[in-house]
C-alpha cells in the first residue's frame, strides 16, 4: 500500500540533480535464466534441479514452474529493445547450465550457446554492457543425482562448464559473476529445503556451501587463464545482523547468524579462511573434514570486483528460556546449529515478501565489506522489492517499489560519499518473473509482465529509473 503521507514519488527528480553518481557509474537491471527464459524443453535444454523441484507437488505456490516464465527465450530481441528504451547501461543475466551443457557434463550444446551469443550481440548492438552470471541456481539434475553440491565433484563440473561458456562468449563479455547468492543454493537448497533440490540436512548444506565456493575458485582460475582481461567476481547476498537488545545473549545470537549468513562466504573468498567462531558454532553439525588442503587457496583466488545483493536486515535474539518453541524451530531450518535463534520483527514497513525495508542497511553492508574485507570495486548486483501491482488503464503506478529504489539509491550514494568504491547498481528485476518457491505470486519487476498475453508494461518505477540513469543521479530531498 502506498503511504499517503509521502510526497508523490514520480517527479522526485524535478528539483534538479543533486545527488550525482560518479561518471561511468554502471546502471543496470538483472534477471536469471530459470526465472525468465521458459522454453524449458527447447533447443536441447535438459532438466535442472528447479525443473524437478517445481514439478514436484507442493514445492511451489500454485504448482508454478519455469516452463514458460516470461518466454524471454523467444522474445529476447524485444526485451533487449525495452532495456535500450529504459537507457540501461548494463544487463545482468544468467546462463542456464542445462541449456548450454545438457546433463552437466560433456560437450557444449551449440544451440544453447547460440541463444546467449545472440543475446550478447543484441545487447552490444544497443550499447548495453552484458554482465554474465554463470550460476543462478539451475544445477543440471544428473549432477544432483550424483550428489549435488554437497559432493566435491560438482565443483570440478562447474569449472568445466565455465570453460565452455568462456570459450563461446569470452571475446564479447567483460563482466563475469561466478555464483549468485551461494548462501541460497547451500542453505535454502540443502538446509531448509525451501529451494531446489529441497534437501533438509544441515551438514549437507555446509558441504554444499564449501563446494560452491570451491567451484567459484576453480571457475575464476579457468576464466583468468583464458580471458585475462575479464572482470571477475562473485555475488553474495549479505545482511546486516542486529541484536534485538543490547544483552550479551542477543549479541551472541547476532554473531552466530552473521557467521552463517555473511562470514561463511566473505571470509573464505576474501581472506582464504573460515571464521573460527563459525567452525565452533557448527561443531555439532560438521567437523569440516570436507575441506581439503589448498581448497581455501583456490577459493580465495584474487578477484576484480565483488557483487553484493541487498534486500533487508536480520534482527535476531537469543532463545527465551521456557518459551514455547515457534513452528520454525521444529522445522528444518537454513541455520544449521543455530536453529534456536529467534528472528524478530520490528514493525517497520515491509515488502510483499514480508522483508523489512531498511535502506540504511545497504550503507552498513557496503561500508562493512569495504572496511573489513576489500578495496576491490563493489557493485550492487541486485536490490529491489516485491509489491502487489495493479494495472489501471494500461498503467502500473508502483509507488512503493519506486520509493524503495529511491531510498536505496540514496543509501548507495551515501556509501560512495563515505568512501566505498561502489561502481554500479543493478535493479532486481528488469521484469516480473518466477520468484522461485513463490512462483508468479510475487512481482519484483520494474516492467510488469502479463503472464497470459506476455505483454510487458513498464511500471512507474521503470520510467523513474530511466530518468535516474539519464541524469546519472537523484534530486536531493
Ligand atoms: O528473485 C531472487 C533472485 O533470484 C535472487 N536474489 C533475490 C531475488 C528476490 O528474492
Amino acid at each position: 500500500m502506498s503511504d499517503p503521507s509521502r510526497p508523490p514519488a514520480v517527479g522526485v527528480l524535478d528539483q534538479g540533480t543533486d545527488l550525482t553518481f560518479p561518471p561511468g557509474f554502471l546502471w543496470g537491471a538483472a534477471t536469471a535464466a530459470y526465472q525468465i527464459e521458459g522454453a524449458a524443453t527447447e533447443g536441447g535444454r535438459t532438466r535442472s534441479i528447479w525443473d524437478t523441484f517445481s514439478h514436484t507437488e507442493g514445492r511451489t505456490v500454485g504448482g508454478h514452474t519455469g516452463d514458460v516464465a516470461c518466454d524471454h527465450f523467444h522474445r529476447m530481441p524485444d526485451d533487449v529493445r525495452l532495456m535500450a528504451e529504459l537507457g540501461l547501461k548494463s544487463y545482468r543475466f544468467s546462463v542456464s547450465w542445462p541449456r548450454v551443457q545438457p546433463g552437466g557434463s560433456g560437450a557444449a550444446n551449440a544451440e544453447g550457446l547460440d541463444f546467449y551469443r545472440r543475446l550478447v550481440d543484441e545487447l552490444l548492438g544497443h550499447g548495453i554492457e552484458p554482465w554474465l552470471t554463470l550460476y543462478h541456481w539451475d544445477l543440471p539434475q544428473p549432477l544432483e543425482d550424483a550428489g549435488g553440491w554437497p559432493a566435491r565433484d560438482t565443483a570440478g563440473r562447474f569449472a568445466d562448464y565455465t570453460q565452455l561458456v568462456a570459450d563461446a562468449l569470452g571475446d564479447r563479455v567483460r563482466y563475469w559473476t561466478t555464483l549468485n547468492e551461494p548462501w541460497c543454493s547451500a542453505f535454502l537448497g540443502y538446509g531448509s529445503g525451501a529451494h531446489a533440490p529441497g534437501r533438509t540436512d544441515g551438514a549437507a548444506a555446509v558441504r554444499a556451501g564449501h563446494h560452491l565456493m570451491l567451484g567459484h575458485g576453480l571457475a575464476v582460475q579457468a576464466l583468468r587463464a583464458s580471458r585475462p582481461e575479464a572482470q571477475l567476481g562473485i555475488t553474495l547476498n549479505l545482511y546486516p545482523v542486529t541484536p534485538a537488545t543490547d544483552s550479551a545473549a542477543d549479541a551472541n545470537a547476532a554473531r552466530r547468524i552473521d557467521a552463517l549468513a555473511n562470514r561463511f562466504f566473505l571470509d573464505p573468498v576474501l581472506r582464504g579462511s573460515y571464521p573460527t567462531d563459525l567452525q565452533a558454532d557448527l561443531a555439532s553439525v560438521t567437523d569440516f573434514g570436507h575441506v581439503c588442503d589448498d581448497d581455501l587457496e583456490i577459493i580465495s583466488t584474487p578477484l576484480d570486483l565483488v557483487g553484493i545483493n541487498y534486500y533487508s536486515r536480520h534482527v535476531v535474539a537469543a532463545p527465551v528460556e521456557g518459551e514455547q518453541p515457534e513452528e520454525y524451530w521444529r522445522a528444518p531450518t537454513c541455520w544449521p546449529g543455530s536453529e534456536d535463534v529467534r528472528f524478530v520483527t520490528r514493525g517497520v514497513p515491509v515488502t510483499d515478501m514480508d522483508w523489512e525495508i531498511d535502506a540504511p542497511g545497504l550503507v552498513e553492508t557496503l561500508e562493512r565489506v569495504h572496511r573489513e574485507y576489500t578495496d576491490l570495486p563493489l557493485y550492487v548486483t541486485e536490490n529491489g522489492s516485491a509489491f502487489v501491482d495493479v494495472v489501471v488503464d494500461g498503467q502500473v503506478d508502483d509507488a512503493d517499489r519506486l520509493a524503495y529504489f529511491d531510498s536505496h539509491l540514496r543509501a548507495a550514494h551515501a556509501a560512495i560519499g563515505a568512501g566505498v568504491p561502489l561502481r554500479g547498481y543493478f535493479a532486481w528485476s528488469l521484469m516480473d518473473n518466477f520468484e522461485w518457491a513463490w512462483g508468479y505470486t510475487k512481482r519484483f519487476g520494474m516492467v510488469y509482465v502479463d503472464y497470459d498475453s506476455q505483454i510487458r508494461i513498464p511500471k512507474a518505477s521503470a520510467r523513474w529509473y530511466a530518468e535516474v540513469i539519464r541524469r546519472n543521479g537523484l534530486a536531493a530531498q
